[in-house]
């Protein structure tokens, strides 16, 4: 049987007699596993209906994942919330300078937030906040060893890429000596902030002090030859063009092409609430889902493709995952402040395991909780729950 017999509805959207002949030819190429080239990407921008693109990626889903949704169990740490630099998107950090109501937390607080968790079966804590001068490499390799000792089995996934320039700059060591350093500590795989849009001109529009496109990509390389998973986002709908998009996904698949060390791709929807960019519109949630859609079309090395609920909402995650999206993040901890300060659909951000198992099986898929790296702990499909887990916060 030929793939196109198995997807009847992309096979009907492609008999339609009108369908753009470029768009036909990109939707024949993604039946035939083959890659789509940045011209293909632009075209699907311009021209790619909601219809199509979401047949296309729920094809390419559903041939990676089946009907399969992962989600973990984690909590965050933010270390503090003063950061040295001046991002224009961004509603959380208080400058150095300035920093009335700015936090910065003590090892023994952090410790504190960790041994809540004593007894709970979170598989991961993810450790992320702005760049504080003083908090150095010294202070965080002590901390990662600290939970270590503590718990470990509790995977450490840390510091995003503008975290560790900083820290690296700073203790003067280079990026290898500095990724071994955390890794020896215990850190074991990286988020994906701080990537933004890669190109030079929008970057120094709307992050213009801050690591650039060259220095991320090499922290990020540097943790996959130590053989540790990282993520990878992107923050659009602001000012950034389709061909900068395209760009921006394009170096990540190109270094995924030589290493093979990023888990996840997560695309961040900018959120005008409380930051220097208030005047720019957010994106429409068609928008929104075209994007997902041509994010899982275009990175087609990336295994896994991830919605941040917090910040979409429920309702718009219950759509992704019809739209290329295979991950709903985690459980997070009502602790994370960055979204909620832009203006993010959800001001409290925590579902418990039921609640989230059923917003996945509510959009007709299989909830499975999985570990930082993928692999599966718990299928929850047939789990059934009681009205006090699904309602209890
Ligand atoms: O890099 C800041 C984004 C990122 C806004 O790897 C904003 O599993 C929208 O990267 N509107 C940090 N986004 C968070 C992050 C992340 C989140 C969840 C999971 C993972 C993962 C990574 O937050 C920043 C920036 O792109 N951000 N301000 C805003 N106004
Ligand atoms: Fe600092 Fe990160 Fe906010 Fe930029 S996005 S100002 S680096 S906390």
């Amino acid at each position: 049987m030929t793939m196109r017999q198995d997807y009847p509805a992309v096979q009907t959207l492609l008999q339609q007699t009108n369908l753009d002949a470029a768009l036909k030819r990109i939707a024949e190429k993604v039946l035939q596993q083959e890659r789509i080239t940045p011209e293909d990407g632009l075209i699907l921008f311009e021209k790619g209906d909601i219809g199509l693109l979401g047949a296309l990626a729920n094809l390419v889903r559903e041939r990676m994942h089946g009907d399969k949704t992962y989600f973990n169990r984690n909590f965050h740490i933010e270390p503090t919330n003063v950061c040295i630099f001046t991002c224009h998107f961004c509603s959380y950090s208080r400058l150095y300078k300035n920093r009335e109501d700015g936090w910065e937390l003590s090892i023994d607080q952090m410790m504190d937030m960790v041994k809540k968790y004593d007894n709970q079966p979170v598989t991961e804590v993810h450790i992320v906040g702005g760049v504080h001068p003083k908090m150095q490499l010294d202070f965080f390799v002590e901390l990662i060893k600290q939970i270590k000792a503590h718990r470990p089995d509790l995977h450490i996934k840390g510091f995003t890429a503008v975290e560790l320039d900083y820290m690296f700059r700073k203790a003067k060591v280079s990026i290898d000596e500095g990724m071994r350093i955390l890794n020896e500590a215990g850190l074991q795989s990286m988020p994906g902030g701080g990537a933004e849009i890669f190109a030079p001109e929008v970057r120094a529009k709307i992050c213009h002090d801050k690591v650039d496109a060259d220095g991320w990509l090499a922290i990020h390389k540097a943790a996959h030859l130590r053989g540790m998973h990282t993520n990878a986002t992107m923050l659009y709908g602001h000012v950034e063009s389709f061909a900068d998009r395209i760009d921006h996904m394009e170096r990540l698949r190109s270094l995924q092409d030589e290493t093979g060390g990023f888990n996840t791709f997560i695309p961040l929807k900018f959120r005008n609430k409380g930051n220097d960019m208030s005047d720019i519109p957010e994106t429409s949630i068609v928008e929104d889902l075209r994007l997902y859609a041509i994010a899982r079309l275009y990175m087609d090395n990336f295994p896994h493709l991830k919605a941040y609920w917090p910040m979409l909402g429920r309702n718009t995650a219950q759509l992704t995952l019809s739209f290329g999206v295979n991950d709903l993040d985690g459980t997070i901890d009502d602790t994370t402040k960055i979204y909620s300060m832009a203006g993010s659909e959800e001001q409290n951000p925590s579902m418990n395991t039921a609640q989230l198992a059923m917003l996945i099986k509510q959009a007709g898929r299989r909830p499975v909780e999985r570990d930082t790296v993928y692999n599966e702990i718990k299928d929850y499909t047939e789990v059934v729950f009681s009205d006090e887990e699904l309602l209890t916060k």
